[in-house]
């Protein structure tokens, strides 16, 4: 298996971090993201095997899977070994929830961050817009996670995939605050081995991109 896949891309790192997480081989083929010309070139055989061009994109064998959520689904479907979307229907539902929200989260308003901040873009209004879309998710997040150690039942995709978005918008200025459960569960899920070789690629990445 393949996973075409980006270093500053936050799908891209979900799918890398859950592949860590249950020690599924795969190699990574990555696609360059520079200033200038943003994701690209794109290889060919990349554009091949994903029309949308986007990472991460998986292929395994003859088959080609994207988007992110659909590549850890249908991992979780033929690898054995302990799942990270739980069997119960109704914490099932929820950690599908959180992961969707911040899936939501990262392509609207990660990306104006990106776009207006990072890159320079200047639009104060869009910033302040998505610096407070990030501080009602960190709300909302902190009520789940009273009392709680993971967002579902136990460790799950909903805890990559929030994770994820809350190091790259932390790193963009989108700050915790004083959220003290959703601090605490932030540092959980940073002390994790697969999660901290992952945030340091990622730091070393951005600071030279
Ligand atoms: N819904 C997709 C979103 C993937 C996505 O937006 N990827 C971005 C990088 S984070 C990308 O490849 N963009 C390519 C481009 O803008 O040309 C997923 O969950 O995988």
């Amino acid at each position: 298996m393949k996973l075409w896949s980006g270093t500053l891309s936050p799908f891209s790192a979900k799918i890398r971090i859950y592949l860590g997480e249950r020690n599924i081989p795969c190699d990574l083929e990555e696609v360059p993201w520079n200033r200038q010309t943003l994701w690209g070139p794109k290889p060919a055989a990349f554009l091949e095997a994903n029309p949308r061009g986007e990472v991460p994109t998986l292929s395994d064998g003859d088959l080609a899977v994207f988007d992110s959520t659909l590549i850890w689904e249908y991992l979780e479907e033929v690898h054995s070994g302990k799942p990270l979307l739980p069997e119960a229907s109704r914490d099932r539902a929820m950690v599908r929830a959180w992961e969707d929200e911040a899936d939501r989260l990262m392509k609207e308003h990660l990306t104006v961050l990106i776009r207006e901040g990072f890159l320079g873009g200047g639009d104060l209004n869009a910033l302040a817009a998505s610096n407070a879309a990030f501080a009602d998710f960190y709300d909302r997040l902190d009520g789940q996670l009273n009392g709680r150690t993971w967002l579902g039942e136990s460790y799950s995709i909903a805890d990559i995939a929030t994770f994820v978005c809350l190091l790259f918008a932390q790193t963009l200025g989108a700050e915790i605050g004083n959220r003290a459960g959703l601090a605490a569960w932030y540092a959980r899920v940073a002390a994790r081995d697969v999660v901290q070789q992952e945030v340091a690629d990622i730091l070393q990445h951005a600071a030279a991109a």
